[in-house]
């Protein structure tokens, strides 16, 4: 049985991940990893957790040869909007991270899972079911370093022997933990919104057209695509996967189902409009379906109905444990 380590644990994919991970392959093989320090109560609670900076070398290899580990899920990355914000920490934080997981993966003989984006992609790719193959010229620094990371992943697989699979991941929509600062936080934000005031303002335009995805098939498809057979993926970089095509507008009216009265405006942020703008509008997964078999089970509307209910009892136990 494979020991597992995942960096940027704490973020919102990693808070849904390692318990996945811990369910299908034991609590102890797990190894959670984030740059934020815990508390003792905390990092007992998440155990077992270390403290580590993808960027020291140092750390990364110690913490891989203490725990003896066999695969990497490396997620520690700034999101779009916070790159834009910081291009050189982006920089930083997402390509010696990368180049870090990689070397360590090379010399103790790790696979690698490797999250990429939509961001990607840039104003010249085909923008409507954007093919796996097809033109990367991304506008943002968060492209430009998924696009190195890509052919990072690439370079290691065929030069170096290393086990790399990777995902070209749409928006992520989920109510475990808050999204990092990317472009397509709105998702999220909405849900949140309309529990708690009957509204949200929209800071991308109502017809702002993008794939998203709901959590539980996001970390579906990584667990399955790093446990696929290594003769069938034709790809070592990052497979497009995406589970709906859908603009703000579709997703207050599918809020609007279950709460009729739910209100959305708009106060368009020209910065991350410009970002959403310059990425695809609907990917083509169909690589990813033929290589390794990658099957989304939610739509907008399983996806809006599950959010609603699970949101709403996360937020109302929030509420009882702070009145007590
Ligand atoms: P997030 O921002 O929610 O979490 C990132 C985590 O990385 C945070 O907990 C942060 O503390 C940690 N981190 C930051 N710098 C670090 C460092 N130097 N060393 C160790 N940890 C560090 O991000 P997320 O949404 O969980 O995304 C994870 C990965 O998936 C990223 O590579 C992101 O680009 C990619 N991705 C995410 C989405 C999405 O919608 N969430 C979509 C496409 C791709
Ligand atoms: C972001 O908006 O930055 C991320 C992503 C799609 O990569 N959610």
């Amino acid at each position: 049985m494979k020991n597992i380590l995942v960096t940027g644990a704490l973020g919102q994919i990693g808070s849904e991940l390692v318990p996945a991970l811990r369910q299908r392959y034991g609590a102890g093989k797990v190894i959670a990893t984030d740059l934020k320090v815990l508390p003792p109560s905390g990092a007992a609670a998440l155990a077992p957790y270390d403290h580590l900076d993808c960027t020291d070398p140092h750390q990364l290899h110690e913490a891989v040869r203490r725990h003896e580990i066999d695969a990497i899920y490396h997620l520690a990355a700034l999101l779009s909007a916070s790159a834009e914000a910081a291009p050189q920490f982006a920089w930083q934080v997402n390509m010696t991270g990368l180049y870090n997981v990689l070397e360590v993966a090379r010399g103790y003989g790790c696979q690698v899972f490797f999250p990429s984006s939509i961001g990607a992609f840039g104003p010249s790719t085909p923008r409507d079911h954007t093919p796996q193959v097809t033109i990367q010229r991304p506008t943002t620094i968060y492209g430009v370093t998924k696009v190195a990371g890509e052919l990072l992943c690439d370079y290691y697989a065929s030069r170096f022997g290393i086990d790399t699979r990777g995902l070209r991941l749409p928006g992520l929509v989920s109510y475990v933990a808050a999204p990092g600062g990317g472009t397509t936080d709105y998702a999220v934000e909405m849900f949140y919104h309309a529990l708690r005031y009957g509204r949200y303002t929209c800071f991308l335009s109502a017809d702002t057209r993008l794939d998203m995805m709901y959590m539980p098939d996001a970390i579906a498809g990584m667990i399955h695509l790093m446990a696929a057979d290594a003769d069938r993926l034709r790809y070592r970089n990052a497979y497009n996967i995406t589970a709906m095509s859908v603009t703000p507008e579709d997703i207050a009216a599918a809020i609007r189902q279950h709460i009729p009265s739910f209100d959305i405006d708009y106060d368009v942020d020209p910065v991350r409009q410009a970002i959403a703008d310059s990425w695809p509008r609907s990917l083509d997964d169909s690589a990813a379906h033929a290589d390794w078999d990658w099957a989304p089970h939610y739509d907008l509307s399983a996806m809006t109905a599950d959010m609603l209910v699970r949101l709403e009892a996360k937020l109302k136990t929030a509420a009882r444990k702070k009145r007590v």
